[in-house]
């Protein structure tokens, strides 16, 4: 990631009007990694759990959605691997089955592939990995060079992060980096109420609020910013109709900002949109599907029924 582009991005979101933005990518510098680890053991983020109770619990229904044949080999590649808790139950599960596949993980991150690789070497020590370093749609254009078949993990609500418009761009572009039988994991969040919503995204610790004003540090540090954090507080939200849980950065007072030399101008309540966190049913996802040559194959729920991962494949 550029610091050009990080400045562009920054810039131009912060002259759109009538709402400011910011993209929420740029949470993730060390801080921000740390405070997102923080994050997901929080009670109140109940998505990892969710998910976790998935893999592990319903992982002989997992792999028996990917119809696979235990004589010919596959491709299991994880889009942002994260650091592989999840996953472990189902690679576990899969070597002990004998069945035969290489686990891909893919990250933008060097530095996370390498403590992934450490970790799951160390679990499973004659695992099959063969981490990629870069942009995932790259290296899917290069993997679908072979003629393994493929199954994808996108796992965690990753995909909330995207506008429908995005995720549906999204999911065009990976069915063309497949071939028909293909198989994804796409797992993301269910829509509820707000009591389980906002908590999630609004903690008592105040980490959230923590994670979405570092943001402010990370273009005062790398783009010679002059932000005062005490002047923004978290103020987050959730249209419980729609499914958008939203962040925003909140200005106390009237201020002006400057960042690389340019001047921008907040009133006192003005808002910076930092992230859309999308929630799903089928109806969303078959439209966002809709375009594409994916379809839905099979829908696995938590004990609670607040987290999804549906099995879709590439026709
Ligand atoms: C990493 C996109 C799944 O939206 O729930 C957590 C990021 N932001 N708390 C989410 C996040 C604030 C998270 N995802």
């Amino acid at each position: 990631m550029s610091i050009e582009q990080f400045k562009d991005d920054v810039i131009s979101g912060l002259r759109q009007s009538p709402q400011k933005t910011l993209p929420s990518k740029y949470f993730y510098d060390k801080k921000g990694d740390e405070l997102f680890v923080q994050i997901m053991h929080m009670p109140e983020y109940y998505l990892t759990n969710a998910e976790m109770d998935i893999f592990e619990n319903k992982t002989q229904e997992l792999i028996e959605s990917f119809g696979m044949d235990k004589t010919i080999p596959f491709e299991l590649i994880e889009l942002g691997a994260g650091d592989g808790t999840k996953t472990l139950h189902l690679l576990e599960a899969l070597v002990k089955e004998k069945y035969r596949f290489t686990y891909i993980p893919v990250d933008i991150s060097q530095n996370a592939l390498d403590g992934l690789q450490k970790n799951l070497t160390q679990q499973i020590p004659h695992l099959p990995i063969l981490p990629q370093q870069g942009d995932y749609f790259k290296i899917l254009n290069e993997l679908h060079k072979s003629e393994a078949p493929k199954i994808i993990l996108f796992i965690g609500s990753n995909i909330g992060n995207l506008t429908d418009d995005k995720a549906a761009l999204f999911m065009y572009k990976l069915g063309e980096n497949l071939t028909p039988g293909d198989k994804i994991v796409l797992g993301v969040d269910l829509m509820k109420s707000k009591e389980i919503v906002l908590p999630a995204y609004n903690d008592e610790g105040g980490i959230t609020a923590e994670f979405n004003l570092n943001l402010l540090d990370r273009i005062n540090t790398e783009l010679d910013g002059d932000f005062d954090r005490k002047n923004f507080e978290h103020a987050p939200f959730y249209d419980e109709e729609e499914g958008f849980a939203k962040s925003y950065l909140k200005s106390k007072k009237n201020q002006s900002v400057s960042i690389s030399g340019q001047h921008f101008n907040f009133k006192k309540d003005e808002t910076i949109c930092t992230e859309i966190s999308r929630k799903y049913n089928d109806t969303i996802l078959n439209r966002i599907l809709g375009e594409t040559d994916i379809t839905v194959l099979h829908k696995i729920v938590d004990s609670e029924s607040l987290f999804a991962d549906y099995i879709l494949v590439r026709n």
